[in-house]
């Protein structure tokens, strides 16, 4: 395990996101992404709502139906999971911060959208994460029967998917932060990606220990892991993910949806903010639903 010899920017939040200072704050968090993949957030959430949805997610992790109703994946001890847009996730000050709104504009661009809210656990004991991205872009073809990569370099584009961790804990040594070779999401595209060894050399290791209240974002091509659970209590982190309208994660290709939100609940979003949640299933149009549609009409 490389040393662990770099901190991340972290930038506070001022209350509104109209001032002068927000506009500063955002265009350095955008200036920290650009370089470093990642970025600590002060001041983005109330710790009382941060509260409200730690007690959810905990009582829907020990009460079982997390692991049961929304596995996405689970290896060495660490599960994620789909969260439903309900109770305190249903805040507008949760999902469409005016702060918030504004940077995830400056790297998205304007329509953006939720990709999914996932909680993922690392149960005491979770083995330390490999080192990873979270989704490549890949143009491969098959050609005669063989596989033809594309040689090209991909490594300047803009980003086209973050997430924002918001911890439900301390992070700590013990219970295990999210590990982040900073910079190396120039990397992840390049013709030839780099193995853990070059990314480890080539790139200082930034951990996000930090208390109650702070959450981090993170461009979609930074390598980053998280780090072994060696406390006695579950650590919970929700991981909330926006891309391009046009981008697909990877990650969610054999679940529904990792965007859920009751087809009620989707009525009565406000409408200024219902484009954010296009991806969800209540949102979309049937087209020939369940008819049966015979040839001769
Ligand atoms: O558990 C963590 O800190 C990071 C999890 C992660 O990167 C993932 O599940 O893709
Ligand atoms: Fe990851």
């Amino acid at each position: 395990m490389p040393e662990c010899s770099k901190r991340l920017s972290s930038v506070a939040l001022p209350a509104r996101a109209s001032s002068r200072a927000a506009a500063r704050a955002v265009s350095r968090a955008a200036a920290a992404m650009e370089r470093d993949g990642a970025v600590v957030l002060r001041g983005l959430y109330d710790p009382r709502l941060i509260r409200r949805m730690r007690e959810r997610v905990l009582r829907l992790h020990e009460g079982g139906a997390l692991l049961k109703r929304g596995l996405v994946r689970d290896i060495g001890g660490r599960y994620a999971a789909v969260v439903p847009f309900e109770g305190p996730f249903l805040s507008p000050d949760f999902y469409a911060d005016g702060r918030l709104r504004l940077l995830l504009e400056a790297l998205l661009g304007a329509d953006y959208r939720i990709s999914s809210l996932e909680a993922v656990i690392a149960r005491p004991g979770a083995c330390g994460q490999h080192q990873h991205i979270d989704g490549p872009i890949r143009f491969d073809r098959r050609v005669g029967g063989r596989v033809r990569r594309y040689r090209g370099d991909l490594s300047r584009l803009p980003p086209y998917a973050v997430t924002l961790c918001v911890p439900l804990c301390d992070l700590d040594e013990l219970n295990g932060s999210t590990e982040i070779w900073a910079g190396s999401h120039k990397s992840a595209l390049r013709a030839r990606p780099p193995g853990a060894r070059s990314v480890g050399r080539d790139f200082p290791a930034a951990r996000t220990d930090g208390e109650f209240g702070q959450a981090y974002l993170f461009d979609f091509r930074v390598f980053h892991g998280g780090r072994p659970n060696l406390s006695r209590e579950p650590r919970p982190l929700l991981m909330f993910v926006f891309t391009r309208a046009w981008y697909r994660d990877p990650n969610l290709l054999d679940v529904r949806s990792g965007a859920l939100i009751s087809p009620v609940n989707w009525r009565r979003l406000p409408e200024k903010h219902r484009a954010l949640f296009l991806l969800s299933p209540a949102a979309r149009r049937e087209l020939w639903a369940s008819r049966r549609v015979s040839a001769g009409g």
